[in-house]
Parts: structure tokens; C-alpha cells; sequence
């Protein structure tokens, strides 16, 4: 599916803004499908509030009911179609909708959708009034059960005595809110009969070239003949390659390649635009000339080893919560870059795509991962693999072309120590290979080095580890020993696979200190993660390939007892404020790239440059 994108033959409006809200708060939570609440106005059938879209509609109110509520949701607004577009294809396309959607268009059905996090559309030419106004209606359900990705589960309190009739609450098996609504943009597009379906563009080096095979599907033409014409523009519009097949490769001759923006001294980041022209359609889709490959020793870009200095994330903020912000993205890509990040992973599932452009733009490397957070082993049966397929063909479909994608992460920490996960993984990661491959695959493990059986079919060992903190707790003299131990059992048993910490950090609630440092301090974050630090350089000129903060700012979990507001081991705070860690980690950061960097040496332990090691 390619991103609305306007163009001389396409039109794209927006219907973000204020809509109409309800929830479905009945017992069994299915009053509004008794009811048939699309076939009217939301507001004939009870109370409305306004609604932002998009956004995550938990905290935009103050009531506790609308923050935890589990089931169907109910959103409602009103457009209008352009009667010049009754013989174009109309679709309206939804960035992302946690998790089930349904969606009527002047109660007609038009689209359904299980899965949060990734787009999806439908035609509505057959459903719009072309002179009137058109109602939108559209039912959410953020129910996570074991069928789910991520998967969850209902549970019903029966005890009358304790707990009102019909009481349930939602279990997560993952650490984070579990945010609901319409959290990305609602865009109504349209495009000829004849148009372009879906563009898929691979590239390779040969020398000073740069190689671009492409494929072009379109859509409508039936057995019709339709004039092609495809030009390669550079980023100043010149056109430098071209073709007039749907499917070809073509060279650009001297090729500016793309580089992530700490490895190179040229533009970091090259983006070229394939330009389609088949019929009366024009498409105009971005993409960069860069190759990825992996040795026993770690990851190649453009055949040149890239060490992974990064962040894990999550899509959170205040108010908002996973909502997508334009003044959000440009903040955390200027912090990314003010901490030297090179490479940041989607956890715990697709990010918007509006997000990613921007690490294509600004050459910031991804580590793509699918909702499969929280994977145990009863949701590891036909039914969840098929899922965790479909979402996997999705999301590939969706981020293909990006430049930045370097590895698509399957899972986070699932159940892998157990035969079914190697039956699981085995097909899941094997299928996500075919289906891209051009790029590295892997999923996330916490097991060990010698319980872990499906670590086997990943291209690179990504492990979370969290000593000095949930085990040793406090004790920072430990953490050496163990990582080092740990790493060199990793690559005793896989020894031709590199290896990655895609995990590690400490609770921090900022403006705590205390020393000696005491657990959730400034203090206790800074000497921790030192600590990581002087392992990660022993291995890092070998096979360790990367290293990944938990987490890049403090993000709101499910309430418990072990979550103080959340998870507090950001090193930025939530509203994306440097704790002390952020200078440590900036300096280090910036050190392993940038030889003019002054650090501040705030902090005791002198990082090695590269050239030292
Ligand atoms: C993990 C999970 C992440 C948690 C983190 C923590 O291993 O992958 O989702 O938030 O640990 O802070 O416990």
C-alpha cells in the first residue's frame, strides 16, 4: 500500500481535526452492534464528547472511565466529496487504529481492520453522497486477548462479594499503556481508474553506480495497454535514470549513496525519488542507493561496518499518548540528534510513517519491529502465527522502499525457550525473509545463550539484559562480570553471529540524587550504565555490533507497584528533558564519531575513541 501522496493526478484531503465520541460502556460492550449505531447519528444515540483524531483518546479527558476503558469505542464525523471525482477512485485510509476497527461510510460498511499500528483502506466510491454531506462512522476495540498481537487477556472477577456483577479487567503481557483510538491521520485520497497499486524498489552498488530494480504493480487496467514512463529524479529534481518498462533496473551513473548522518562527511542521508508515470497517473515514491549485510564480525552498511549507538523508544507522550504529533517528531528527531544516536528500534511495534521519514531523511538507521511484544506460549498456536504472518506482510508492504530500515524485529522478548517457539519463530522469521530479502531479520530474546531455541534463525543476537537492576539490585560492581560472561557464551554457541544489546538501563526519577547512588537516582542511571559501557568497548572492534538504551525518554505503563507513573528509565524525561544519563550517553555518543567533539567530562570514566581500542 503506498502513502497518500498528492501528485498532478492525485488529490489528498485530510479529515483529522475534532469528531464526535462515545463509548460503548453497556455490560457486554456491544450495545452500539444491537443498536446498529451507524446506521444514525452517534448523537441519537446517546451522550457526545468532542474527540481529537488523531489521538489516543485515554487522557485527553479527566475521567478515569474514558483513561482504562476496554472495548468498543465510537467515533463519528462528517465530509464532503468533490463531485469532479465520481469517475476516480475514491479511498479513505487510516494511518493506524488500535486495535480492531470497523469503519461505515453513510452506514454502509466500508473497511475493517484487526491490528493497531499499520494502515489500511478501503474504496468508497459506491458509498458517498457526491452532493451532500457524508456520515463517518467508525467502532474501535482496544480488547487485547490471546489471539492478538499484542497478545492479552480478559479477566473476569465472579466473586459478587468482591467485585461488582460483570466486573473484567484487561491483563497486558508488556510494559506500556495500552493507548487506544485513532492515533494517525484519516486522509480520503483519490486517484485515476487506471493508477499505480504498488511500487517496490531494491537497490545495489556496482563501483560509482548505483543499481535500482524496481516493480511496478498498478491497478484497473484489465487487460488495457497504458503508456509507461519512469524517471529517477536526485534531490535537486534532475532526472538521472529512466525507463519506460514497469519492471526494470537502471543505473545512476557517479550514485550519491545513502549514509546514516555519522558516517559520512558528505550528506548523510541521500534520498532520490522514483517518478512513475503510467497512464494518467503520477507517483512519486522516495527511496536512497544504500546495501545492507551482516558478517560474523557485525552489520555492514554499503559494505562498510556500522556499530549500532542508539535508543529504544516507545510512540508516548503526555496528553496524546501515542497520538502522532508533528512538533513531537521534530523534538525527538533534534534530541536523537543532539545525543549522537545513530540508530533507534521500534519498540515495541510499527512506528508512524511519518516517523519514519524523518529517519530516512535525517539518516537515522531503524530497527524495525512488529507488535509481537509479550509472546507467550499459549499464543503460539496455527492461529497466532497466521497473524503474526499477515501482520508481518503488512508492515513489510508498508516500509519496504525506506532506506533507513536495516532489520525487521519479529518479536521482543517472547517465550523462546521452549520447542513450540522454534516452530513459531522458525516460520515466522523464515517468512519475513522471503518476503524482504534484502534486509537482516531477528526478534529480541531475554532467554540465555543455552536456553534459547530459536536465536538460530536470526541474523544478529539482539539480547536485553538488566543487571544491577532487577537482579543484584544496586550493585553496579557486578554488572561487568556478568555482561562479559554472558557475551562470550553468546558467541560461543552462535559463533558466526553477531551480537547486539538491544536492552539495558535502570529506573530514574529525574532530579533524584544521591550518593553514593541508591536505586533511582541520577547518580545510580549514570554509574549503571557506565558500567555497560566499558564492556560494550572490550567488545565492541569485534563481534559486538551495537548497543541500544532502554530507553530514550520515560514512557506511561499500566499502574503497579513496580512503575512509579510509569517507566522511569528514559534518559530523557517524558516530556524530553536531558536526565544526567543523557549527557554520559552524549558523550559517548558523539565520541565514537565526531573527532572535534569537546566532551563535557562531567562524568569519571574516559570513553576510548575508536582509533584507541
Ligand atoms: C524489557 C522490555 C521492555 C520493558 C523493560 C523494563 O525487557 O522489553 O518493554 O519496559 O524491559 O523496563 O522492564
Amino acid at each position: 500500500m503506498l502513502y497518500p501522496r498528492s501528485s498532478e493526478s492525485r488529490v489528498v484531503n485530510t479529515l483529522d481535526g475534532m469528531w464526535s465520541f462515545r463509548m460503548d460502556d453497556s455490560p457486554s460492550r456491544d450495545q452500539g452492534f444491537t443498536d446498529q449505531w451507524w446506521t444514525k447519528p452517534l448523537k441519537q444515540t446517546g451522550d457526545v464528547i468532542p474527540m481529537a483524531v488523531p489521538s489516543s483518546y485515554n487522557d485527553v479527558t479527566a475521567d478515569r472511565a474514558v483513561r482504562d476503558f476496554v472495548g468498543w469505542a465510537w467515533y463519528e464525523t462528517d465530509f464532503f466529496v468533490s463531485s469532479d471525482w465520481q469517475d476516480r477512485v475514491v479511498s479513505l485510509r487510516f494511518g493506524s487504529v488500535h486495535y480492531y476497527a470497523m469503519v461505515w461510510v453513510n452506514g454502509q460498511e466500508a473497511v475493517r481492520h484487526n491490528g493497531g499500528h499499520l494502515p489500511f483502506e478501503g474504496v468508497i466510491n459506491d458509498m458517498v453522497n457526491w452532493t451532500s454531506s457524508n456520515r463517518l462512522t467508525v467502532a474501535v476495540n482496544n480488547t487485547l486477548t490471546p489471539l492478538t498481537l499484542p497478545p492479552g487477556s480478559i479477566e473476569w472477577q465472579k466473586d459478587t462479594s468482591r467485585y461488582p456483577d460483570g466486573y473484567f479487567v484487561q491483563n497486558l503481557q508488556m510494559d506500556f499503556f495500552n493507548y487506544a483510538g485513532i492515533h494517525r491521520h484519516v486522509q480520503i485520497y483519490t486517484k485515476p481508474r487506471i493508477n499505480i497499486d504498488d511500487i517496490i524498489i531494491v537497490t545495489d552498488i556496482q563501483g560509482d553506480n548505483g543499481i535500482v530494480n524496481y516493480n511496478v504493480t498498478l491497478a484497473g487496467n484489465g487487460d488495457q495497454s497504458v503508456s509507461v514512463k519512469i524517471n529517477v529524479l536526485d534531490a535537486d529534481g534532475a532526472v538521472v535514470a529512466s525507463s519506460s518498462r514497469l519492471s526494470d533496473q537502471v543505473v545512476i551513473v557517479n550514485v550519491t549513496l545513502w549514509w546514516p548522518w555519522t558516517m559520512t562527511t558528505g550528506t548523510p542521508a541521500y534520498m532520490y525519488t522514483l517518478q512513475v508515470m503510467a497512464g494518467d497517473d503520477v507517483y512519486r515514491e522516495p527511496f536512497g542507493v544504500r546495501t545492507v549485510g551482516v558478517t560474523s564480525q557485525g552489520f555492514l552498511i554499503n559494505s562498510k561496518p556500522f556499530y549500532c549507538h542508539g535508543v529504544d523508544k516507545h510512540e508516548d507522550s503526555d496528553i496524546r499518548g501515542k497520538g502522532l504529533d508533528y512538533p513531537l517528531i521534530a523534538r525527538d528527531f533534534y534530541m536523537l540528534k543532539w545525543l549522537g544516536v545513530n540508530c533507534f528500534r521500534s519498540s515495541h511495534y510499527p512506528y508512524a510513517e511519518e516517523i519514519l521519514d524523518q529517519a530516512d531523511r535525517q539518516g537515522i538507521v531503524v530497527i524495525n519491529e512488529c507488535p509481537g511484544v509479550g509472546i507467550r506460549e499459549n499464543n503460539m498456536g496455527p492461529e497466532n502465527v497466521a497473524h503474526h504472518k499477515e501482520v508481518m506482510w503488512e508492515f513489510v508492504r508498508r516500509d519496504k522502499n525506506r532506506p533507513a530500515v536495516v532489520m525487521w524485529s519479529t518479536a521482543n522478548e517472547p517465550r523462546s525457550d521452549v520447542p513450540k517457539a522454534e516452530l513459531y519463530f522458525g516460520e515466522v522469521i523464515n517468512y519475513t525473509r522471503s518476503l524482504d530479502p534484502s534486509r537482516l531479520v531477528t526478534f529480541i530474546s531475554n532467554k540465555d545463550y543455552n536456553t534459547d531455541r530459536a536465536v538460530k534463525f536470526v541474523d544478529v543476537i539482539c539480547f536485553n539484559r538488566y543487571y544491577g537492576w532487577y537482579k543484584d539490585t544496586g550493585h553496579t560492581e557486578v554488572i561487568k562480570l556478568q555482561l562479559a560472561t554472558d557475551i562470550k557464551n553468546w558467541r560461543k554457541t552462535h559463533p558466526t553471529k553477531p551480537l547486539l544489546m538491544s536492552e539495558y538501563g535502570a529506573g530514574t526519577v529525574a532530579g533524584l540524587h544521591q550518593e553514593p547512588s541508591y536505586v533511582f537516582t541520577e547518580d545510580y542511571q549514570v554509574e549503571l550504565m557506565s558500567e555497560y559501557h566499558k564492556v560494550f568497548d572490550t567488545y565492541r572492534a569485534q563481534y559486538f555490533t551495537g548497543e541500544l538504551v532502554w530507553n530514550f525518554a520515560d514512557f506511561i505503563t499500566a499502574e503497579g507497584v513496580t512503575r512509579v507513573v510509569g517507566n522511569k528509565k528514559g534518559v530523557l524525561t517524558r516530556q524530553r528533558q536531558p536526565k544526567a544519563s543523557a549527557h554520559l550517553l552524549r558523550d559517548r555518543y558523539h565520541a565514537m564519531f565526531d573527532s572535534k567533539y569537546v566532551p563535557s567530562n562531567r562524568y569519571r570514566y574516559r570513553y576510548p575513541k575508536r582509533e584507541e581500542l
